[in-house]
């Protein structure tokens, strides 16, 4: 689609033997010349034939830990910590924040500075850090490299804004090095959490000297990749913005995204990489807030602070109870989601003690008769509705009911079937009560002998069956017709077999190396089988035209210019028999993708796996 941003479009003009050698510098991370204190470099080249979706974040081994582990533990912590979240100016009043202290209560440079220098978090302990995590029950962390304020975490050799050269702290000491070797031992995922709005590069603020900007965060990417060797980058602040102006570009996180996957191909990466769409990067990323059902066409994180600030602030103590903190991990289990829950250490380095409490509460919660089976590896209970008492996730043939309403004595628990289940064994985690089980005209009714295990959630295992679902299918693909015009007219340039409707060509790429990455048409054409029969919901993610016709009906027609769209329409689709699908998809000028996803009651959401389509 169109892009408002005026900033040149790269063109690349070259011959396929040089697109393919830029390809090849792009997927090799050997390739990359090292970066020194000068910088890295130069960004890899993409041109036309590149397909930058590498694979089904839904479905990939990359992925695959994300998926499973649900929890994880963000921590703010950087020059900002040093104030403790209160500034007070030379005339003595205060001023109040925390990571935005700087801005907030704007405090200039020189003073951001010469508090900076002061900075002395001796008391930070890896392995207490990471003990929280595991006590909490957290198997991956994401702390802040750099937060807005631009200053480095680690001793970068980029600049000397870094808690090695500019503060009074231990020079000898690596807390990055340190954090990564006892999550190591702990067998929990490091990742970082980089800042792109950056208030304190000079070269920032200003289109003209932004890519000297650029340079030094690609480098100090590089940096913490190479000496760090994250699970994840947590990229934020790629938004519009003032004070100072943020130039950050769809194309900008294009070229950085690509870049990061040739350094490390299995890097799990979020969506604030480009501009937060449901095509950047991994996955989508909520703040401080829990969706309420499975994002569509994204997997998805919730990011959520212990109390009101995610920099330590001293004064606030507006904790959420930890009973609050489990429902909130099991809402977002319950939608396929994880919860990336926050904690801010003091200046000294050290997690505050409210923060560790609550953490072991839910610790304590997750590792209780097995309560914690409701969360990891688990993801949305599709299989019923959510109900109103609680919510529900599944993994394989179990499902999870955590119940935040305990019903009365004699009372019951409404259960929605959204497709044709039975219900085979039912328990109460942590107690030897019985649960009747009663057929209702539209579910089950659930109802417990005895009395709520806990306050937080009481947790009811069923043991579903989830009935029938076919064998995987046997097919290669869709049959696919690549068009050198977005009308699809003529002949087509390419016909194949193509394993998944799931394309990212971006601004730079297109379906083929004599396709240019504007103005092209592509038409899908073959059979779709589902392994259940099922409603089934198709999502397309498209941009620019779509259209979609399922047995010959037009079930999703958007055939007007767009930027990134998610689409769907409920099909009824019947197990083992093969439903004819059409695709059209057409490319204007800018940015392209089409992908296209199924979900049903018993099917989570996907890219339509290759072994369901046919091209006949
Ligand atoms: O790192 C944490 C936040 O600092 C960062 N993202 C999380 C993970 C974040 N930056 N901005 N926001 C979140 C939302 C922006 C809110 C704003 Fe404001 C409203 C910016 C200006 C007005 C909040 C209130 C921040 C400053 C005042």
């Amino acid at each position: 689609m169109r892009t408002p941003r005026p900033r040149a479009k790269r063109r690349v003009t070259a011959l396929p033997l040089l697109v393919a050698a830029a390809l090849a510098a792009a997927a090799l991370p050997a390739a990359t010349p090292a970066a020194g204190a000068a910088g890295a470099a130069a960004p890899p080249a993409a041109g036309p034939g590149t397909d930058h979706a590498v694979d089904d974040p839904f479905a990939s081994d990359r992925t695959s830990w994300f998926r499973q582990d649900r929890f994880g533990m963000f921590i703010h912590f950087g020059a900002y910590s040093n104030l403790e979240g209160e500034y007070t100016r030379p005339d003595g009043t205060v001023c109040r924040d925390a990571e935005w202290i700087k801005r907030q209560c704007d405090i200039p440079t020189d003073a951001y500075e010469k508090q900076a220098a002061t900075f002395d978090p001796a008391d930070f302990d890896a392995e207490a850090v990471v003990g929280a995590a595991k006590d909490a029950g957290m198997r991956y962390i994401v702390i802040t490299s750099k937060h807005h304020d631009g200053y480095a975490m680690w001793p970068t050799k980029v600049n000397s804004w870094n808690l090695r050269d500019h503060s009074a702290f231990d020079k000898r000491r690596d807390i990055m090095a340190e954090l990564k070797t006892a999550a190591k031992k702990a067998g929990i995922k490091l990742g970082f959490y980089y800042s792109i709005w950056d208030w304190h590069d000079p070269d920032f603020a200003d289109p003209a000297t932004f890519p000297r900007y650029e340079k030094r965060m690609y480098a100090q990417l590089e940096e913490l990749v190479r000496k760090y060797d994250p699970a994840l980058l947590w990229f934020d602040g790629e938004w519009e913005t003032d004070r100072p102006n943020n130039p950050w570009t769809a194309q900008d996180g294009e070229r950085l995204e690509t870049y990061l996957r040739g350094l490390d191909p299995d890097l799990v990466v979020n969506n604030r990489v480009g501009k937060r769409r449901v095509t950047d990067g991994d996955y989508g990323t909520p703040e401080q807030e829990i969706p309420g059902a499975p994002v569509d066409g994204q997997l998805w994180e919730s990011c959520m602070t212990l109390n009101g600030h995610w920099g330590y602030a001293r004064y606030d103590e507006n904790w959420k109870s930890g009973a609050s903190l489990v429902r909130n991990l099991l809402s977002t289990a319950a939608r396929s989601g994880n919860y990336l829950l926050n904690v801010g250490p003091d200046a000294r380095g050290r997690i505050p003690a409210p923060s560790v409490q609550r953490l072991g509460e839910m610790g304590d919660w997750l590792r209780t008769a097995g309560q914690g089976e409701a969360v990891y590896g688990a993801g949305f209970g599709g299989l019923v509705e959510q109900p109103g008492w609680g919510t529900v996730s599944r993994k394989g043939d179990k499902l999870y009911a955590a119940v935040t309403a305990w019903p009365a004595a004699g009372g019951s628990l409404p259960l929605k079937a959204r497709t044709g289940i039975d219900v085979t064994a039912a328990r109460v985690l942590g107690s030897d009560q019985e649960v009747a089980v009663a057929k209702t005209a539209d579910g089950f009714d659930l109802t417990p002998a005895g009395a709520a295990t806990n306050d937080a959630a009481t947790v009811i295992e069923l043991t579903v069956d989830p009935g029938p679902t076919a064998a995987p299918g046997s097919g290669t693909g869709l049959r696919q017709e690549v068009f050198d015009n977005p009308a699809l007219s003529g002949s087509p340039k390419v016909t194949r077999t193509d394993p998944a409707v799931n394309h990212s060509w971006k601004y730079t790429g297109s379906p083929a190396a004599d396709i240019p990455a504007d103005g092209f048409g592509i038409r899908w054409t073959g059979t779709v089988e589902p392994r259940r029969t099922e409603t089934y919901t198709l999502t397309t993610v498209s941009d620019d035209n779509v259209r979609v016709w399922l047995d010959g009906e037009l079930v999703i027609d958007n055939w007007t210019p767009h930027n990134v769209t998610v689409d769907k329409a409920e099909v009824a689709l019947k197990a083992g028999t093969r439903h004819a699908i059409k695709v059209e998809y057409a490319e204007q000028t800018g940015d392209a993708h089409m992908k296209l996803l199924w979900s049903s009651p018993g099917q989570p959401q996907q890219i339509i796996p290759r072994h369901q389509l046919y091209p006949n």
